[in-house]
């Protein structure tokens, strides 16, 4: 199976509230995840490992950190017609009536990009999601069942039903019922599955009697280009699947890896996180499947006297003496200094190794983490400049706190956001 009549379209983010402060100043593609990489080179990555080199990512504003992430890290050779294109629904981050409406609106207003006669499949993928696949044989499921449209599908359970779309199949695996976020006991018995149904295709179904949309649509383009024209739906999920399913042959590919939508803060936390246990359930060094990112000749890590347990640590960090760090993701470049303990957190790093001489002529605190300080179960974006004795602990137990300043706190996790000061002694 090859996906050479395929081009990707991915969803890159609506106006991300739901990772807000992370989205406050950048496009959501942009947000660091696992100490070196960005959101987006996720489904990039699945669409390379595929051999599938066409992809278009769609945004809501032209970023030119993105452009430059995206500019810099994909380039393929020119004879292989291979790209990786920004689409944006506006040029500047100024509010205003262009903003894509959903997710539908977003491909529809950029058909224009897929008229050329080669392609007659769309693959749409979500931005914001965390999971390993091979789109051929997705696409391999959607050519032997002669579909118009395939949506991939992993089974769930009752607590996990609520945030997603919940599909019914038939026995041939042709979608029949669909629900966008059931809420209700009546909704869900409209769309249980048998669980026999899950074992029989090979998959234990372990109490998961739900089959969930993952978000990740492939159409025939025709068809696509129709339910869009012929509707004024507005999203995927809510407008155009359930009108799909009425009017068409859509069938499903089932699906049982790992996979978590890391649209909110508490799963983009979670999510991180769990790379740095001991047994991962996301394998970031699968050689077979690598995930890629930008090229940036940083000097090792260079570490004092200090202990780290079960974390990711990135390339050009800078860590002291008698530091702790545990269950934690330190990204790029990061700075700490002596007697500092990190626990249960996600520190970003830094855009550039800052030199004493700049951290001096900036008037402000240097870019890190200063001694002595103490932060857990928090995260802290880039370019951060944390002083000593800092203790970031959320010891008032805030679930959402702050609107406005250097720190807030979301889903119980505090958040300093990009490029903020923390002054010396400060303690939240
Ligand atoms: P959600 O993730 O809630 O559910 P949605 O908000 O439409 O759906 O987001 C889908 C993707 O599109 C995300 O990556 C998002 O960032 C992006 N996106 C949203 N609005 C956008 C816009 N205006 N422009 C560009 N990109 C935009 C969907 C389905 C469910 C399914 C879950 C699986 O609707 O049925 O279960 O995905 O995660
Ligand atoms: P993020 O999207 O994570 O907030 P950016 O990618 O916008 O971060 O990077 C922030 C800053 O990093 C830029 O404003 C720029 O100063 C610097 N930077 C990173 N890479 C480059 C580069 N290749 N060329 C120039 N500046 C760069």
């Amino acid at each position: 199976m090859n996906l050479n009549n395929t081009i990707a379209l991915i969803l890159g983010g609506g106006r991300g509230t739901r990772l807000f402060p992370l989205t406050k100043i950048r496009a959501k593609p942009a947000v660091p995840l696992a100490a070196k990489y960005r959101l987006i080179d996720i489904p990039i990555s699945n669409c390379i490992n595929s051999n599938l080199n066409r992809v278009y990512v769609l945004t809501q504003f032209l970023s030119e950190s993105l452009h430059r992430h995206l500019r810099q890290t994909y380039h393929f050779d020119h004879f292989s017609g291979g790209f990786v294109e920004l689409l944006a629904a506006q040029q500047t981050v100024d509010e205003g009536t262009d903003w894509y409406q959903g997710t539908a609106d977003a491909v529809r207003k950029n058909l224009v990009h897929l008229e050329e006669s080669w392609i007659e499949h769309v693959l749409i993928l979500s931005g914001d999601q965390l999971y390993r696949m091979d789109f051929r044989e997705m696409m391999q499921t959607h050519i032997d069942s002669g579909a118009d449209a395939t949506i991939a599908g992993i089974p769930v359970s009752r607590e996990d039903a609520s945030s997603l779309g919940i599909m019914q199949v038939d026995d041939e695996g042709r979608v029949r019922g669909f629900v966008e976020k059931p809420q209700t006991e009546e909704q869900l018995a409209t769309v249980r599955m048998n669980p026999a149904w899950i074992d029989g295709h090979g998959i234990p179904s372990k109490g998961r009697d739900l089959l969930a949309s993952m978000g990740l649509y492939i159409f025939n383009k025709s068809v696509m280009v129709d339910l869009l024209n012929s509707t004024d739906h507005e999203d995927f999920g809510k407008g155009i699947f359930p009108e799909a399913i009425k009017s068409h042959k859509v069938q499903l590919h089932l699906f049982d890896g790992y996979w978590e939508d890391i649209g909110t803060i508490r799963a983009f936390y979670e999510s991180n996180l769990s790379l740095a246990g001991k047994a991962p359930p996301f394998d970031i060094r699968n050689p077979n499947a690598p995930i890629y990112s930008r090229p940036r000749y940083l000097p090792p890590t260079i570490m004092g006297d200090s202990k780290i347990i079960s974390s990711l640590i990135a390339d050009g960090c800078r860590i002291g003496d008698n530091v702790t760090i545990e269950n934690s993701v330190i990204g790029l470049r990061t700075v700490i200094g002596d007697n500092v303990t990190i626990k249960d957190s996600v520190v970003m790093g830094a855009d550039e190794i800052e030199s004493e001489d700049d951290a001096k002529a900036s008037g402000l605190l240097p870019v890190g983490i200063g001694s002595n300080s103490h932060i857990a179960g928090a995260i802290l974006d880039k370019n951060c400049r944390i002083g000593e004795n800092v203790r970031i602990t959320n010891v008032a137990g805030h679930d959402h706190h702050g609107e406005d300043g250097p720190l807030q706190v979301r889903d119980g996790i505090s958040i300093v956001i990009k490029n903020a000061q923390i002054e010396t002694g400060f303690q939240a």
